[in-house]
């Protein structure tokens, strides 16, 4: 066990080095980057973990412990995908009022008001839809469903033995008209009706394109070992270390 924290441990410390920033820094919410690294294996958009191999070949970004998500990119021809997983781990029930939405900032023009950005809607489970801001309102846009490809089960995952919501989604970032950039903002937000639970990255308003994070990218692939399973391992091992240092911390001042 030791020896696989300590190999994780340099695993990361490599990957940040290695990470390659290639965008300007643009308006966007401040701490909220993440970077998606080349597609390894080619995702079966199916809403499920299809094999183990699967979204093995990029870090997840945690919405605290009920959202993991992440991003891989590649060329196929003169197309570049951005292929995404959302597991929505706690929320194992079918509403209607349930849903996935992505906005998009496609040139990272930001804004204090949806400007020319989009949101992908994916609600009650069954339909799509897609939004486009203009000015202070966001209006129903009718053509070019087909860049969007989406599909979402309740499935068990390898983190999660209870079957949960997962969402799997890609882009074709470079045809159509909603174009997105090397690198471009988003805001994800999922919405749970049972629970109820609402979740959101950045956790910021939806309508300020400025408030949104950044969507970056680096050309090397992922760090051998360090799998979704791993980084599982590695958030239960800091709460934890966390929670192990808060019961110290309460009996020092006990004493
Ligand atoms: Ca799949
Ligand atoms: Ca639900």
């Amino acid at each position: 066990m030791k020896r696989i924290v300590k190999r994780t441990f340099y695993a990361l410390i490599l990957s940040s080095l290695l990470l390659i920033t290639v965008g300007t820094v643009m308006a966007a919410e401040p701490g909220y980057e993440r970077f998606s690294r080349p597609t390894q294996v080619i995702p079966t958009i199916d809403g499920k973990w299809t094999s183990d191999d699967e979204w093995t070949d990029s870090e997840f970004t945690w919405m605290g412990t009920d959202v993991a998500f992440t991003s891989t990119w590649d060329m196929q021809g003169s197309e570049v995908y951005t292929r995404w997983i959302v597991e929505f781990l706690t929320d194992t029930t079918d509403d209607s009022e349930d849903f996935l939405r992505m906005y998009l900032d496609g040139d990272q023009s930001g804004g204090n008001q949806p400007m020319g950005c989009t949101y992908e809607e994916i609600s009650g489970h069954t339909t799509h839809t897609i939004w486009l801001g203009a000015g202070g309102l966001w209006s129903l846009y009718v053509a070019d469903l087909t860049q969007f490809d989406w599909a979402n089960s309740l499935s068990t995952s390898p983190t999660e033995p209870t079957p949960h919501w997962i969402y799997e989604f890609q882009i074709i970032k470079n045809t159509g008209d909603l174009q997105l950039n090397e690198v471009w903002n988003f805001l994800l937000q999922v919405y749970d009706a049972s629970n109820p639970g609402f979740h959101a990255w950045p956790p910021t308003d939806q309508d300020i394109p400025d408030q949104w994070g950044i969507e970056n990218y680096t050309t090397e692939p992922i760090p051998e070992g360090l799998t979704f399973a791993v980084m599982a391992l590695l958030t239960t091992i800091s709460m934890l270390v966390g929670y192990k240092y808060l019961i110290k911390r309460k009996e020092t001042k006990t004493q």
